[in-house]
C-alpha cells in the first residue's frame, strides 16, 4: 500500500505538481478533510509559512502533511515579490494580475535574473518531522510565453532556456522546478526506515 499525504495547499495547481513527482505515494488535497481552516500566512519567511500551514493542518488529522510555500525572487526588484509572491497585485489579485504587475515592476530593468524557491514542511500530529527546499535559477521575460503552468510560469524561462516554464510544460518542469527539487529531499526522507511508520 502506497504512503499516504495530505497536501495542505488550496492551490491545486501545486497538489497537480506534487503527484506527478510523488508517483509513489498516494497524495490527497484537503477535500479528505472535514472543513479545513484557511491559514494565515503571517511568516516573513517561507519556511515560517510552510510550518504555519503544515502544522494547522497536521492538528486536525492523524496523517501524514506536506505542506509548500513557494514564490519568486527577482534580484534587480530585491527579491520581490519572495513571500508575497500569491499576493503581489493585492489580497484580491490573481496570477494574471500578478504578471501584469510583475511585468510594470520590471519596465527599464535590464537586468532579469531570477529564481523560483520552494519549501516544504512534513508534519504530524501537531509536530514539524523536517524542512527541505529548492530552487531553481532563469530570468523573467520581456511577455507572457505559454498557456501552460501556473502562477508566473508564463513569464519564468530556466537557465539556459529561451522558453517559459508555461511553454516547457509540466514534465519538463517538473525535471528540474524548484518543487521538484524540494520533494526529491522528502522523497528521500521517507525512504529512510525508521523515520515513518
Ligand atoms: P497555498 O498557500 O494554499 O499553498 P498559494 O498559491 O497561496 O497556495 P503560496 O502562498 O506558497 O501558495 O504562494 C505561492 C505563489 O508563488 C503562487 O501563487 C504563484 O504565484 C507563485 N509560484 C510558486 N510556485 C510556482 C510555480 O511552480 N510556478 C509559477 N508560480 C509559482
Amino acid at each position: 500500500m502506497k504512503q499516504r499525504l495530505i497536501v495542505a495547499t488550496r492551490n491545486a495547481h501545486k497538489v497537480g505538481e506534487i503527484r506527478a513527482i510523488l508517483s509513489a505515494f498516494e497524495v490527497l488535497d484537503l477535500s479528505v478533510l472535514n472543513d479545513p481552516p484557511e491559514v494565515e500566512e503571517t511568516g516573513k519567511t517561507f519556511l515560517e509559512n510552510a510550518t504555519l500551514k503544515a502544522l494547522a493542518i497536521s492538528e486536525l488529522t492523524d496523517a501524514l502533511v506536506l505542506s509548500d510555500d513557494s514564490g519568486l525572487e527577482v534580484d534587480s526588484l530585491g527579491g520581490d515579490p519572495g513571500v508575497y509572491s500569491s499576493r503581489y497585485a493585492g489580497e484580491d489579485g490573481n496570477d494574471s494580475l500578478n504578471n501584469e504587475k510583475l511585468l510594470r515592476e520590471m519596465d527599464g530593468h535590464s537586468e532579469r535574473t531570477a529564481r523560483f524557491r520552494c519549501v516544504i514542511v512534513l508534519a504530524r500530529g501537531g509536530n514539524v518531522l523536517a524542512d527541505f527546499s529548492g530552487a531553481v535559477e532563469g530570468r523573467i521575460l520581456q511577455k507572457k510565453q505559454g498557456r501552460r503552468g501556473f502562477g508566473y510560469d508564463p513569464l519564468f524561462a530556466p537557465e539556459g532556456d529561451k522558453r517559459s516554464f508555461a511553454e516547457l510544460g509540466e514534465e519538463i518542469k517538473n525535471g528540474m522546478s524548484h518543487r521538484s527539487r524540494a520533494l526529491e529531499g522528502v522523497a528521500d526522507w521517507l525512504c529512510q526506515p525508521g523515520e515513518i511508520d
